[in-house]
């Protein structure tokens, strides 16, 4: 069987405003991720700078922090078996222009400074985003009675 990952997933400020938290939940629900933790928090200054951290020294930081704290955001762990590239082929190229058809950031987005959504790009990366935004430990470990019709185990 493949091997059980977990993910930090953002539904960034732009997504929540025009109202597709749904529609985009939906779409990892559908596709048998399970939800792991799940909450609606506008994003502080220092937790945003930590997120973005690898970015630091380029000269879209600012704009990007700016951003992601200006308004609330849907934060959650997603979880599944190779649960990272899943996420990241539903979400789709961080540009929207090469994104495919299908994917959210295609089929909601036009340009990389509003492109929805974010998802963790390794297994590393995702231990050290979930502990900067569930630091608190508020991550549920449960079996859904779906989940072997979804995994096949
Ligand atoms: P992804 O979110 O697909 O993992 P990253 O980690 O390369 O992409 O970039 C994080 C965020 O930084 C992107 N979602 C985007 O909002 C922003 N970003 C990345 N590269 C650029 C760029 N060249 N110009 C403006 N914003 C960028």
């Amino acid at each position: 069987m493949a091997q059980n990952e977990r993910s930090l997933v953002i539904i960034k400020p732009d997504a929540v405003q025009r109202g597709l938290i749904g529609e985009i939940l939906a779409r990892y629900e559908q596709r048998g991720l399970r939800i792991a933790a799940l909450k609606l928090e506008l994003i502080t200054r220092e937790i945003a700078e930590r997120h973005y951290g690898e970015h630091k020294d380029k000269p879209f930081f600012a704009g990007l922090v700016e951003f992601i704290t200006s308004a609330p955001s849907v934060l959650m762990v997603l979880e599944g078996p190779e649960a990272i590239r899943i996420i990241r082929d539903t979400n789709g190229d961080t540009k929207p222009a090469q994104a495919l058809p299908g994917t959210i950031r295609a089929d909601f987005g036009l340009t990389i400074d509003r492109n929805l959504v974010h998802a963790s790009d390794s297994i590393e990366s995702a231990a050290d985003e979930v502990a900067n935004f569930f630091g608190d430990g508020s991550i549920i470990d449960y079996t859904r009675a779906i989940d072997s019709w979804i995994n096949g185990d």
